[in-house]
């Protein structure tokens, strides 16, 4: 064929098959011309789709683009102003799916038989806090936890002032709430009264929770007292290890070289803790961290940094002392500080039921003490046996604390749930004093001898 050079191709052909090729005794030059044609015509028609499917590729990378470029912006201008917008989800912007489309899925729709529509839950719910916590605002992973690991996922938490008014729901640390509401509350908005201290503090910011404004006003309450709330929401929660972790707990127990700490801000509590210390102090040595102690600039705003390894390295007890005695009333200074190789001694909640929270012989509780006296012989005692001490980091180590995300995360569940389902939940509670104090949830100090 390089012969043919410039001669006309049917000539050239002409030559090529006298020089005896078999397909020309079989078909007529003439089909084997139009046969080329039809080739070469596929091969630019392959050629063109393929252009095609590359022109595709690059608009869809550049639609790709535009998406995370535009979800970029929603993520930054989300972290700029905390979250969040609920309404709509936003729709990303597609600039090829105008009308055609539109046309396309309509007459789609009307070839394909109706089938019953699946459930698509009709809106979402928006929750604002009205004064969210500084225990939560120094949390930020609890804080925007969102709600895609829930059930119903359809709810977004807004902080902001500015939606209140058009929120489905709003959050109120109760003891915080101010004079005035502040804002006109459309109807049917659920308002929660939540708490994380106990009602022995809800006196302490100017008491507006108890005022006739504030009455027939909540529908729901979120606490940490599982016998007395609608959402509850605890510290934090101690469960099982699936695998145990394995330590040398004897070398831990036996490098331990101080006696019992306590870290706290509050120095004048309702349990008088301050008291219960103060003549623990003269049976066993026990030093105090913090705003009531020797100063110390750890762990501020509840973050546990690295300060906290003394619990793991220096300590053999640490004092989780509660600042009052309320049911169910058991604080981050158990459930921040469980993980620690150091022994828990707790001082809280109702009579014995730090026994029936916490799994058996994992802590100790003052509870289990007629005297102060007979608890600092029992510490003393304990910080001489290698082997019991270590034992009880044994069975400790079998469980774990899930942390407060975990615990706020199923409180946010429980509540959107509730507003997905407002008819099997409605409540209105006609006095959240009666509901603070008429069970008698708190009692005072009885072991302070
Ligand atoms: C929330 O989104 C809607 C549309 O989805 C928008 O009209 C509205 O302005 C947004 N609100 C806020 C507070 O950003
Ligand atoms: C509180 O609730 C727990 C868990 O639901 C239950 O086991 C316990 O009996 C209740 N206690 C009281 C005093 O009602
Ligand atoms: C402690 O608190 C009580 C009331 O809660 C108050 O009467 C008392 O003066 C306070 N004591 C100190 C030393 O602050
Ligand atoms: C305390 O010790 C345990 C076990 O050695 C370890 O897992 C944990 O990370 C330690 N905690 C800190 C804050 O170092
Ligand atoms: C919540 O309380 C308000 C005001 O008392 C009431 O109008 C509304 O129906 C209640 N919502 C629910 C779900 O109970
Ligand atoms: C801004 C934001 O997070 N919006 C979310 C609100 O909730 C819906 C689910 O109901 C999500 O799709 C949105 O992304």
């Amino acid at each position: 064929m390089a012969s043919c050079g410039t001669r006309r191709f049917t000539s050239c052909l002409k030559r090529f098959c006298h020089r005896g090729i078999h397909i020309c005794d079989r078909y007529s030059l003439r089909t084997v011309f139009w046969s080329l044609i039809l080739l070469a015509t596929l091969g630019t028609m392959l050629i063109g789709a393929s252009l095609e499917n590359n022109t595709k590729m690059v608009i869809e990378q550049a639609q790709q683009s535009m998406f995370e470029l535009e979800n970029e912006f929603v993520k930054q201008s989300q972290e700029v102003k905390a979250p969040v917008n609920t309404s709509k989800p936003r729709q990303p912007f597609n600039p090829f799916d105008v009308p055609v489309n539109l046309k396309v899925n309509e007459e789609k729709e009307k070839e394909k038989p109706k089938e019953t529509p699946k459930y698509v839950p009709k809106k979402s719910y928006l929750i604002n806090w009205y004064n969210a916590p500084p225990y939560l605002r120094f949390r930020p992973d609890a804080m925007h936890c969102g709600f895609q690991k829930c059930k119903y996922k359809n709810c977004n938490v807004t902080f902001e002032r500015k939606d209140r008014a058009i929120s489905d729901a709003v959050l109120f640390d109760g003891r915080w709430v101010f004079e005035k509401v502040g804002f006109i509350r459309p109807p049917g908005q659920v308002w929660v009264f939540a708490a994380h201290e106990t009602p022995t503090t809800f006196e302490d910011l100017g008491g507006w929770w108890k005022k006739p404004q504030w009455r027939y006003g909540f529908n729901w309450t979120m606490t940490y007292d599982i016998n007395n709330t609608d959402i509850y929401l605890p510290y934090g929660e101690i469960r099982k290890r699936l695998k145990p972790v394995v330590r040398d707990f004897k070398k831990i127990a036996a490098l331990k070289t101080n006696g019992a700490l306590m870290i706290n801000s509050h120095c004048n509590t309702s349990s008088v803790r301050e008291k219960y210390v103060d003549i623990l102090k003269k049976h066993f040595p026990v030093n105090v961290l913090g705003k009531c102690g020797t100063p110390w600039n750890c762990g501020t705003h509840y973050i546990h940094d690295d300060c906290f390894n003394l619990l793991n390295t220096t300590y053999k007890f640490f004092l989780a002392f509660e600042n009052a005695f309320c049911n169910q009333y058991f604080s981050e200074k158990i459930y921040e500080n469980f993980d620690y190789d150091t022994v828990i001694v707790t001082r809280g909640g109702s009579y014995k039921e730090a026994k029936r929270i916490f799994p058996k012989g994992t802590v100790i509780s003052t509870d289990d003490f007629r005297t102060i006296e007979g608890l600092g012989k029992y510490l003393g005692k304990l910080a001489w046996s290698i082997n019991d001490y270590a034992d009880i980091l044994r069975r400790k180590s079998q469980y774990y604390s899930v942390g407060y995300t975990a615990v706020y995360q199923r409180a946010m569940c429980d509540l959107c749930e509730r507003m997905n389902n407002l008819d099997k939940y409605k409540k209105i509670i006609p006095d959240i004093v009666d509901w603070a104090y008429n069970k008698d949830p708190c009692r005072g100090p009885s072991d302070l001898v």
